[in-house]
């Protein structure tokens, strides 16, 4: 593998990633059907949520063999678009490829393959007619017509991203074209991005050879996107990420700690064996104050839990998206004074 000089030791600015990685060769297309997608929302009025969603893959060299990946499967970001759908808002869906989408989440092929509720009609000896196992009908239909309506409608877009470069040239631009919604726009990004990359300067053009011993890889960090998101790209919206621990003693402090370094305005906390009925809303206390991630009275925490025993059927998204419209709602009206 090449080495060059661009990285040792100092971290990456963005505008020094943008400068010298490139972009993803569909980005100017995806970008005019966003810009689309958003001009026919302004027109009817509706507020858009960026939702970004499941992991990122770093991969290790230019002609992809390998590549580095993490857990998410993208059920935190897929339900989310749902609920947020059904709140009113528009929806641009920023998902990884092959992760769970809304809708059709439903019927992962690896939890609930569709394939084992559909029968062939016994009466029909030509085997042309199928149909639904009773007990899925109810649910299929509801999940079904929501799905049509949806698409009716023209209320969700969705992009895909693999690697952690598409991800970061695609959120530069999404961001860029939302921010003509001002205060109506609202990013949530639940994506698991990864912290390191490798730089193409560094990245060796075909298959990494076995035969030399083990491997040695030195990463690169990703540069911090949040700043200029909050401070650059989209100037008003309302801006929620959200915080992965795996050590429960560090997620209020690092969320205290990207808020008071990024000035957005919620970090999510999530740990990993708790998230799916478990999460704390970590926000400054008082927004026109500077925050200092050391005082713990400059932050308001609000944990949001659901209890699975007595409702297997509830979603925590379903909350979660409730109390974001009620901070997006008021966010919107003070800054309208
Ligand atoms: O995709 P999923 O539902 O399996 O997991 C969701 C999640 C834990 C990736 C998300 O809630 C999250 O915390 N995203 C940010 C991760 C981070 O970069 O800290």
């Amino acid at each position: 593998m090449s080495t060059t000089s661009e990285s040792s030791g100092t971290p990456f600015s963005a505008e020094t990633y943008f400068a010298t990685q490139l972009p993803p060769p569909n980005l100017d297309q995806d970008v005019s059907r966003v810009r689309e997608f958003v001009k026919r929302q302004v027109k009817e009025g509706r507020r858009v949520v960026l939702v970004t969603s499941g992991g990122t893959t770093v991969p290790l060299e230019l002609n992809v063999v390998r590549f580095l990946d993490n857990f998410s499967a993208g059920t935190r970001g897929a339900t989310s678009a749902e609920y947020f759908l059904k709140a009113g808002y528009a929806v641009i869906f920023m998902h990884r490829q092959f992760s769970l989408q809304p809708f059709s989440r439903h019927y992962s092929h690896s939890t609930h393959p569709f394939l084992d509720f559909l029968d062939v009609n016994p009466a029909d000896t030509d085997g042309h007619q199928i149909s639904v196992t009773p007990v899925e009908q109810a649910q299929l239909l509801n999940v079904l017509t929501t799905y049509k309506k949806v698409h009716q409608t023209g209320v969700l877009h969705t992009l895909t991203f693999v690697t952690v470069n598409d991800y970061l040239w695609l959120l530069r631009a999404v961001s860029k074209e939302l921010s003509v919604l001002g205060r109506n726009a609202l990013f949530y990004l639940a994506a698991a991005v990864s912290d390191f990359f490798l730089p193409r300067q560094k990245m060796s053009e075909h298959k990494i050879q076995s035969g030399k011993g083990s491997l040695h890889i030195e990463m690169d960090q990703v540069p911090k996107i949040l700043k200029p998101l909050v401070n650059e790209w989209t100037r008003e919206g309302f801006i929620v990420s959200f915080k992965l621990e795996t050590d429960p003693e560090l997620l209020i402090p690092k969320s205290r700690t990207a808020l008071s370094r990024y000035g957005h305005q919620v970090v999510i906390g999530n740990d990993l064996h708790r998230r799916k009925f478990e999460v704390v809303f970590v926000s400054p206390a008082n927004s026109t104050k500077p925050l200092d991630d050391a005082q713990p009275s400059n932050f308001v925490e609000t944990w949001i839990r659901i209890d699975p025993a007595q409702d297997p059927a509830k979603e925590i998204e379903e909350d979660i998206v409730t109390e974001l419209g009620q901070r997006h709602d008021a966010w919107i009206h003070a800054l309208g004074q």
